[in-house]
């Protein structure tokens, strides 16, 4: 028996990569549908180490209200909520985003999520769209709402070769509906309660329905609110799938006091990481499921999980100037090697296979393990332990390697070649990674090594460079070999959240 390593062609598919988007899974799509998704960071997760994606924060307006918004604040249905982004013009959307194409040729998607909803303000949102694609062809135009107005605008979307379109859908039910929206603005009217919900999720449904015949993929956001909609949204993940969504991301939600939003207020939690990823794993029988969405800003810029957006600010773009030939040509350059490195990595994990045997016959029912990754990108071990501003979560079994999640940590490394003494955040960050059991990294400073073991924790970084999930693999066959120890003591208490 064999230990597979991201599974792809030896069958294991979105179970084992927990993605939307790797080869296996997408092998049985027509090659117009792989071709959407291969260089798409969120619709892909394997590409999300390659590409990048940007926001344009054109569209102020918002016909409902959630429970989970400040209007203050950019639309929490697509975006991290208590952030404010700067609003644009189309005409300035059009030339930041010319400006980050020329400078970021990882950038391949454009999309539109807020800061309020981008169909509440069709001129703005179908301006900027229009602009562009005669402008940059070459960039996936896409698009977040949270689907009232989206039957009308289906035929306009069309339109404007808008390949991928997010709805957020968090309840079928308008008994739960009414829960989450207290108001919509429909028809001239501000309808309240459950005949507001009921309108909103008979939009939303139609919406997706309307796209999916028209062959445009749908991926649909549904923010998971523990007492709310946490049993409901298994059923949710059915209906839309049944109904042609390509992908479902379960967002956790965050509701803090500050931000002011009647969830804050109402002290209403947020899921903790178990139970996240206890629901994805619920709907991943139906569904396949995105694991990678950082709940972007409405005007981010730049690969998933970082955000560049502070080198773009309208004020740096207008003084920027550009070869836009050159950097055209870098662009398609860059793109062209990404996608060569991306495919060949498929294949390579696909292939890839660790001999049970020699980790011993006994252990073929080993018990799975979380690990963190420290990653800047490109799909290997590749960051100092100090310097990450997030971990990637895998869980290795005997079967597979799959992507779990993140984890956002606190930058307590300031850089120079040993770690801060940051020590509270160092402690914030060990919490962070509770559950885990190991955290590879290219390179890792005495303090933390030490913090980390006594927590239980395994460091190491002697898998610099590798390809994550063979990384991954291998540190588990380590620790399998050695065998592994009951899941007690302090990771246990850690796992439970103490
Ligand atoms: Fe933006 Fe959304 Fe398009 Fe991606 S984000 S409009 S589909 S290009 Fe991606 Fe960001 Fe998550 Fe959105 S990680 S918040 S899922
Ligand atoms: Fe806020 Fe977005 Fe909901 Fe509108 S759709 S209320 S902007 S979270």
């Amino acid at each position: 028996m064999e230990l597979t390593v991201i599974g792809q062609e030896a069958g294991g598919g979105c179970s084992s990569s927990g993605c939307g988007g790797s080869s296996d899974q997408l092998s049985h799509l027509p090659q117009s549908i792989q071709d959407k998704v291969k260089d798409h960071p969120c619709y892909s997760e394997d590409a999300h180490h390659h590409f990048a994606r940007m926001h344009v924060a054109v569209a102020p307006a918002c016909n409902i209200q959630c429970h989970y918004c400040n209007r203050k604040y950019d639309c929490a249905n697509e975006s991290r909520p208590g952030v404010v982004s700067e609003l644009l013009t189309p005409d300035q959307a059009v030339k930041k985003v010319m400006a980050v194409a020329a400078n970021i040729p990882q950038m391949t998607v454009l999309g539109i999520a807020g800061p309020g909803d981008p169909l509440a303000n069709p001129e703005r949102t179908f301006e900027t769209f229009r602009q562009l694609t005669e402008k940059a062809p070459d960039i996936k135009l896409c698009v977040s709402t949270n689907g009232l107005s989206l039957p009308d605008q289906v035929d306009e979307l069309c339109k404007h070769n808008i390949d991928h379109v997010t709805i957020t859908i968090n309840c079928v039910d308008p008994e739960i509906g009414a829960k989450i929206y207290p108001w919509i603005f429909w028809n001239n009217r501000r309808i309240k309660g459950k005949k507001g919900a009921k309108i909103l999720i008979e939009r939303q449904q139609k919406g997706l329905e309307m796209l999916t015949e028209r062959g445009i993929l749908v991926k649909v956001n549904s923010v998971m609110i523990p007492g709310v909609n946490d049993q409901h949204l298994e059923e949710v993940s059915k209906i839309v799938k049944a109904k042609g969504a390509f992908l479902h991301n379960v967002m956790p939600l965050i509701a803090e006091a500050e931000h002011g939003t009647f969830y804050g207020v109402m002290g209403q939690r947020g899921p903790t990481h178990d139970e996240l990823q206890a629901l994805q794993d619920k709907c991943a029988g139906d569904m396949n499921m995105m694991r990678h969405c950082r709940q972007c800003r409405a005007d981010a810029v730049g690969m998933l999980g970082e955000d560049r957006g502070d080198e773009f600010t309208m004020d740096k773009v207008e003084t920027m100037h550009i070869d836009y030939e050159a950097a055209m040509e870098k662009r398609a350059a860059y793109q062209a090697a990404a996608l060569a490195t991306l495919e060949a990595q498929r294949k390579n994990t696909g292939e890839s296979f660790i001999s049970l045997s020699s980790i011993g016959v006994r252990r073929k029912d080993a018990r799975p393990v979380l690990m963190a990754v420290a990653t800047s990108g490109g799909g290997v071990v590749n960051q100092h332990f100090g310097h990450a501003k997030e971990f990637l979560v895998y869980e290795a079994s005997a079967t597979d390697v799959r992507f779990i999640g993140h984890r956002k940590v606190d930058l307590y490394c300031e850089g120079g070649d040993t770690c801060g003494d940051g020590e509270s955040v160092l402690q914030k960050t060990i919490r962070t990674l509770e559950g885990c059991e190991a955290v590879l990294c290219s390179k890792i400073g005495y303090e933390p090594w030490e913090m980390l073991e006594q927590a239980g924790i395994a460091p190491n970084g002697e898998h610099a460079m590798e390809p994550i999930e063979e990384a991954v693999a291998a540190v588990y066959a380590e620790m399998v070999a050695k065998g592994l120890p009951e899941k007690t003591g302090q990771v246990a208490s850690l796992q439970a959240g103490a």
